[in-house]
């Protein structure tokens, strides 16, 4: 069978979320590790027409959508199951992958990290309005999701699942600004799942290399 490659760069989230899908399932993979801030290549425009990462290849399967492929990286191979066996279940599952791509990624990530953390490295003025007008969209989805986890170990059911992937590396970048410092402090069952998932071997193994806090 031919090994699955990833396309994108280590340093994305969503990059972050597919490797972690595929380490936890302990399938052998190639990281096809580009730098989009220099540029797409032209590869991967012909791989996602959205201009996005990652994009994924198998043998002749190309995918892209992150919670596209880490269900497939689930339900192709053999391995530990990332998604519950109940209908339930994996519907909880995917409302919060789709919660986190439409309500948290663009105000956590898109705005707060982004001005937080790269721009300081393109030598780009912080976009202090930008952020204070993010704080609340963040706030309010990480409560959701403090709801969401309540008392429990991980978000959906007892087990590690595609969920929790999904947050990770959207949770690890966040924890790194001071609104997300803040944020995640009012949020304890959320630091308290971060104690207990932050040191899995796929997470040390994904780790950006700038990521120093997880
Ligand atoms: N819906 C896409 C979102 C992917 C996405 O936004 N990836 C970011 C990196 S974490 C990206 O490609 N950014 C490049 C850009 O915005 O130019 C998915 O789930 O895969």
């Amino acid at each position: 069978m031919a090994m699955p490659i990833l396309h994108g760069p280590a340093y994305s989230t969503y990059v972050r979320t597919a490797r972690l899908a595929l380490e936890e399932k302990g399938i052998e993979y190639e990281l096809d590790h580009f730098d989009f801030m220099e540029g797409f290549p032209d590869e991967q425009i012909a791989r996602h027409p959205f201009r996005r990462v990652p994009a994924f290849t198998h043998g002749a399967f190309e995918l892209y959508e992150t919670v596209a492929i880490c269900r497939y990286v689930d339900e192709a191979f053999e391995g530990p199951a990332l998604q519950p066996g109940d209908a339930a279940g994996r519907a909880r599952v995917t409302q919060i992958c789709s919660l986190l791509d439409c309500y948290a990624y663009g105000p956590a990530i898109g705005k707060i990290v982004i001005e937080r953390m790269v721009s300081p490295m393109l030598n780009r003025e912080v976009d202090e309005s930008a952020i204070t007008a993010a704080v609340p969209a963040a706030e309010k989805a990480y409560g959701v999701l403090e709801g969401f986890l309540g008392d429990r170990s991980h978000l959906v059911g007892g087990t590690l699942s595609l969920a929790d992937l999904h947050l990770a590396p959207n949770y690890a970048y966040f924890l790194m600004t001071p609104e997300g410092e803040r944020i995640t402090q009012s949020t304890p069952n959320l630091r308290r799942w971060w104690d207990g998932i932050k040191e899995r071997n796929a997470m040390v193994r994904t780790r950006p290399e700038f990521a120093a806090a997880g």
